[in-house]
């Protein structure tokens, strides 16, 4: 058999509902699961919190008898690995599931592959890439940390009828409306950190976090690109850092090793830094000290630490940053109908000169700000 349109319909729903624990499964991807009996929903379930239980198990149980016979909508190839939890092939055998639909092979090393050949070697039949563009978009963030060692990254621009995404001076400027800033905390707290320039931190003193109803607890880990420790002691970063973690990636020559170093700074630096240093600590802060120009460097390490998708939110030279070192995986660029005129900070990119490799995914209206989606291929 193969993928049918009564499958891709259920692989849909997979997807949708593996997308509600998205940032919230920490290293392991958010899987969708569906058993379906005569094309009757039996069983369903996602990754849950913190990555365990798998999806499978969970479906299953829910399903429990019914699954004799079933057909299991997976996301995500079906483990097959011993890990914390035992094989999730192994469970859809031992519920007598008849066929598995798959949208993405797993590329863990300890998958790949197997989970299929486990499946078909108990006589299960197996149809795989069901809605595979759809499934691997669901799983950006895991397929980008486990195959390219960095985190999924996307670029969110506001920018205003001119062409502005700020005023010099003026810290923090409303360009979009309340639905489009509804929908960027949406995103952000789907996302594992969130990051932004010094420029941004100290002219905006931004909070970053999420804070629509029911989702606080979902803030992306805060990161601030912070060459010299310019960040303001009496900053929200700051005052909130035990709350919700912040990390600031720092130039080496601010590191207390380079304090003592020949050549390093001087002894009043040293001093001032050392005393900046401790407040920072004492106040739940992370210093990271990792080249902030690099990001070609500073990603792998953050993908070390588990962060699989990060959002980059300003400001212009940040953006710049990444765009140039070719790091951007996604665009959004909300247009909104405000202007700035007169002493505005240029956008670093507008509809017409979006990178080439990119592909417009669609338009979506926020009351009256127009959000496009841009993407490269995974
Ligand atoms: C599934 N269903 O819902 C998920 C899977 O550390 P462990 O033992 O939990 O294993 C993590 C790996 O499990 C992860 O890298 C990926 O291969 C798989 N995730 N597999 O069958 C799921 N979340
Ligand atoms: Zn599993």
């Amino acid at each position: 058999m193969s993928v049918t349109p009564d499958d891709e319909g259920f692989m849909a729903a997979a997807i949708r509902l593996s997308r509600r624990h998205l940032g919230r499964t920490a290293t392991n991807p958010s899987v969708g699961c569906l058993i379906v009996r005569d094309g009757v929903i039996v069983g369903q379930a996602v990754t849950a919190v913190g990555g365990r239980p798998h999806a499978e198990p969970q479906a299953l149980a829910e399903a429990g008898q019914l699954a004799r016979g079933a057909t299991a909508y997976v996301t995500l190839e079906p483990c097959s690995h011993h890990g914390k939890t035992p094989p999730c092939a192994e469970a859809l055998i031992a519920y007598g599931v008849a066929r598995v639909v798959i949208s993405v092979t797993d590329p863990d090393p300890r998958v790949s592959g197997r989970g299929i050949t486990m499946l078909r070697d108990a006589g299960i039949e197996v149809d795989n890439g069901a809605l595979e563009a759809e499934g691997r978009r669901s799983l950006a963030g895991y397929l980008t940390r486990q195959t390219k060692n960095r985190p999924y990254v996307t670029l969110k621009l506001a920018v205003s009828a001119d062409g502005m995404i700020g005023r010099a001076g003026e810290g923090q400027v409303t360009i979009t409306g309340p639905e489009a800033r509804a929908e960027v905390q949406t995103l952000r707290a789907e996302t594992d950190a969130i990051l932004v320039g010094i420029g941004t931190a100290i002219s905006d003193d931004p909070l970053l976090t999420v804070r629509t109803p029911g989702l606080e607890a979902q803030s992306p880990i805060r990161i601030v690109l912070d060459p010299s420790l310019a960040l303001p002691l009496t900053s929200k970063l700051v005052a909130t850092a035990r709350d919700v973690p912040v990390i600031l990636v720092a130039s080496e020559n601010v590191s207390p090793l380079a304090a003592d170093a020949e050549g390093g700074t001087t002894p009043t630096d040293a001093a001032d830094l050392d005393s900046r240093r401790a407040v920072l600590e004492g106040a739940g802060v992370e210093i990271v000290y990792c080249n902030p120009y690099h990001p070609e460097v500073l990603l792998p390490a953050l993908a070390t630490r588990g962060i699989s998708s990060l959002l980059v939110e300003g400001g212009a030279k940040t953006a710049r940053l990444f765009l140039e070192a070719g790091l951007v995986d996604r665009i959004q660029l909300y247009q909104a109908p405000v202007v700035i005129g007169e002493g505005g900070i240029e956008s670093p990119l507008d509809a017409t000169d979006i990178p080439s490799g990119f592909t417009h995914m669609g338009t979506q209206m926020f009351g009256v700000d127009r959000l496009d989606e841009y993407e490269r291929g995974l």
